[in-house]
């Protein structure tokens, strides 16, 4: 168990009590969102068309607010080839906004989606520098892909809006599209970490990644840190690049071209989940969940399936804590939720039979007569039904191994108000719930089963305490904050509309570095 003053400096600063906007009504133009992935998946059942609404962070966070402020929606349907487009068209009438989709031929799938951005971005900048596959002939199929996007979206905006584009599947989107003459406002924001600068060096294509991020006028991450590792590697590729202001956002100019830079912590849709978590219906799933479990105290843990996610090192965890606290057997059940994920990724299939392999060896440990201490599910949840599980467990294990942000945690505190988190320090989450999570290194099984067995002993007093202060914080700073922050950072006219300092944060140097 960490405690927060024990976090590295800049770990610790990233509280990310972001009041800088100013109250004016933001423009309004039109928003064109750009992202690998439609929030819905065309699939062919038994030969006929069928849509099915996606899932991940991504998709959590835009479809409230385009449903909100309306637009238009740009990317890929999830299938090659001919597509029936009434299901697409019926969608957006219900959904009241636009939604374009981008076609993509196996093989670009395969070279721009599974190759170079599933098997080398997202592992190393997750830190996972051995799992990449530095393959050549990927870096040709994701500018052919990005090319498609930045085309749709020239196609389809119109010169007073805001094109927003997510993740680093489209990182050469704006080079594009500058290509393409286009002058509009141009926004980027990374989902997932991005790496300290002697990892990021090991990238092939690094300097040409760098250059067309820095053709979008505003570039955005989750925290101070990612921001930090980005205008380093900015300044190791361009060594006259000046980096000036002192706040979230700060403008990095580079020979002609001034691009600004920000940290913008996402945050969830806090009243739909509350809301939802008191609804008659899901309480009652959620006693269900419990009666099911015979009153056991129940540890969720819910995730994609993915090695960032840090799922077997979680399990060891809860086989430490049994070992350790034998008077656990029989008394705490980790109730743990796979969704499916990348399957046709060979790492990921190994990964699945990984995490297999070790919920029989423990359960086979540790399995008493009407006892299992670990529940798996490989199945994506229906909404409602995630929601009475976040209610039903007294404590979450959010234990990922790197993470951008990780919603999971914040979608836990908002459904259940006298919850435990453990949350890994490691993720985006940990630098504004430190206030309240009991903060855990996800490698050190030891100290997780310590938290864990803290937590169980924990007065009810303390549990409420803790859980306040997270809800406070997630309750104010929520998904429609989030959009709006940005998009103020987008639209702002000069730097002088964002205040130098933040409530709790303060930025001493040209650099943004923080200090108490
Ligand atoms: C990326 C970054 C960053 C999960 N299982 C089910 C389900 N979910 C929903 C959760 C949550 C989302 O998926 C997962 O979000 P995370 O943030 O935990 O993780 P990623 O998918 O990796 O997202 C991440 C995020 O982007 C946003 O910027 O936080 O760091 O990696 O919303 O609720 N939803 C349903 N059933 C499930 O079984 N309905």
């Amino acid at each position: 168990m960490t405690d927060a003053s024990e976090l590295p400096e800049d770990t610790a600063y990233e509280s990310n009590n972001l009041e800088f906007m100013t109250e004016e009504p933001i423009d309004p133009q039109r928003l064109v969102v750009i992202s690998n992935r439609l929030p819905v998946a065309l699939k062919k059942v038994e030969g006929r068309w069928k849509l099915t609404p996606g899932s991940g962070g991504l998709v959590s966070a835009m479809a409230p607010v385009l449903r909100d402020r309306g637009g238009t929606w740009i990317g890929w349907t999830g299938t090659s080839g001919d597509v029936d487009k009434s299901l697409i068209t019926d969608f957006s009438r219900n959904a009241g906004y636009d939604l374009r989709p981008v076609p993509l031929e196996e093989e670009e799938v395969r070279g721009f989606y599974q190759g170079f951005s599933n098997e080398i971005i997202w592992p190393l900048f997750h830190g996972f520098q051995s799992r990449c596959n530095f393959e050549p002939n990927y870096w040709h199929d994701y500018l052919t892909v990005n090319r498609k996007f930045a085309e749709q979206a020239q196609a389809v905006s119109g010169p007073g809006d805001y094109i927003w584009v997510h993740d680093y599947h489209l990182m050469h989107v704006a080079w594009w599209l500058r290509q393409m003459g286009c002058r509009r406002n141009l926004g980027f924001f990374l989902h997932i970490p991005f790496p300290p600068v002697d990892i990021f060096v090991t990238l092939p294509w690094r300097a040409k990644i760098i250059q067309a991020l820095l053709e979008f006028d505003l570039v955005g991450f989750h925290t101070y840190r990612d921001r930090r590792n980005f205008i380093q590697c900015v300044n190791l590729f361009n060594p006259g690049a000046k980096t000036r202001g002192r706040g979230p956002v700060v403008t990095l100019t580079v020979g002609e071209r001034t691009t600004r830079v920000g940290f913008f912590p996402i945050g969830i849709d806090y009243k739909a989940f509350s809301d939802t978590a008191r609804k008659k219906s899901v309480v009652e799933e959620a006693h269900e969940f419990q009666r099911a479990l015979r009153k056991r105290t129940i540890i969720l843990g819910v995730d994609r399936l993915d090695y960032s996610k840090g799922i077997p090192e979680r399990f060891e965890a809860i086989r430490e804590t049994l070992k350790r606290y034998p008077e656990l057997i029989g008394k705490i059940s980790l109730v743990q939720v796979v969704v499916p994920s990348r399957e046709e990724v060979g790492e990921y299939k190994a990964l699945k039979d990984e995490i297999e392999r070790l919920v029989g060896e423990i359960n086979g440990e540790f399995t008493r007569p009407g006892y299992i201490p670990i529940h798996y599910q490989y199945r994506s949840l229906g909404r409602e039904e995630l929601i009475a599980y976040y209610r039903a467990a007294s404590m979450a294990l959010v234990t990922p191994l790197r993470d951008g942000m990780n919603l999971v945690a914040k979608e836990y505190c908002a459904c259940n108000p006298s919850g435990v988190l453990f949350l890994s320090e490691f993720a985006g989450a940990a630098a504004q719930l430190q206030n309240g999570a009991l903060l855990v290194n996800p490698y050190d099984v030891v100290g997780v089963a310590k938290a864990i067995h803290r937590a169980y002993h924990m007065e009810k007093a303390e549990r409420s305490q803790r859980m306040r202060k997270m809800r406070e914080t997630v309750r104010k700073y929520h998904i429609f904050w989030w959009v709006d922050s940005f998009l103020r950072a987008g639209f702002g006219r000069t730097l002088d509309d964002f205040p130098q300092e933040m409530t709790g944060v303060h930025f001493a140097s040209e650099m943004g570095e923080p200090h108490e």
